[in-house]
């Protein structure tokens, strides 16, 4: 079977309960591929998710954007994967380039928070990518591959697994990675999952771009053969996102 595309919305630290319902309204009112050919998943910030998930139309799904790398408890601040399971919350986007660069996560914890959530039983969006100063040195597939080795060191189980190549030059920058820079790391990185983890899992394991997708690049971007979706910012508060969406087909 392919892998079926993939479209997520990362809402980031963004919204009111007003804008929050406009969005919804937008997306509930959308006319998109059916979910046999799309998997769609936006990402509010925490407080909203239960605004979300009770008026979002039923085939869309919410994912959180963080949790705690273990069981919960006396962690001030944090979310654990534990409530986001009890409420009903199906993924969580973690690994993101914002979070490693302004909250100092490392590969390890990101891979350490991977597993945790995978063993709680959510999906997760595990997001990779390199700086503009790696992709200058030549580093890209290093830092790529490092960053997915440190949960593939972790997890024996993919299926639940998406990886959002996200390159950190590119995202919230207007600068969009080319159709034919995404192609070749995300090449490059179904052959790092085939020659460390499995033939299958190189196969089946959905790789998403992320980074400056709106609806103008998006449709040459999904035409990418290992271009499995898009993990999408600023324009998942949009309209447009719903073009996004459409580039499925
Ligand atoms: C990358 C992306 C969403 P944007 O972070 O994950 O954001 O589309 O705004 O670049």
């Amino acid at each position: 079977m392919g892998r079926k595309f993939f479209v997520g919305g990362n809402w980031k630290c963004n919204g009111t309960a007003e804008e929050v319902k406009k969005i919804v309204k937008t997306l509930n009112d959308a006319k998109v591929p059916s979910q046999d050919v799309v998997e769609v998943v936006v990402s509010p910030p925490f407080v909203f998710l239960p605004l979300v998930k009770s008026s979002l139309r039923s085939d869309f799904y919410v994912s959180a954007q963080n949790c705690w790398v273990k069981k919960g408890g006396a962690y001030t601040g944090e979310v654990s994967a534990e409530m986001l399971v009890n409420l009903e919350v199906p993924w969580v986007i973690l690994g993101h380039s914002e979070r490693r660069a302004l909250l100092g996560e490392s590969n390890e914890f990101v891979g350490d928070k991977v597993a945790y959530a995978l063993a709680q039983g959510l999906k997760v969006i595990a997001c990779v990518g390199e700086t503009l100063e790696q992709r200058e040195a030549g580093s890209t597939m290093d830092v790529v591959a490092a960053q997915t080795k440190a949960i593939a060191d972790r997890i024996s189980d993919w299926k639940n697994v998406v990886v959002a190549y996200e390159p950190v030059w590119a995202i919230g920058t207007g600068k969009v990675a080319t159709p034919a820079q995404a192609q070749e790391v995300h090449d490059g990185l179904r052959k790092w999952l085939q020659k460390n983890v499995s033939a299958d899992v190189a196969e089946s394991t959905r790789i998403i771009y992320g980074g400056s997708v709106n609806g103008g690049n998006c449709k040459e971007l999904a035409g990418q053969t290992d271009v499995d979706g898009f993990l999408v910012g600023g324009a998942s508060l949009k309209p447009e996102f719903v073009d996004i969406i459409s580039a499925a087909t």
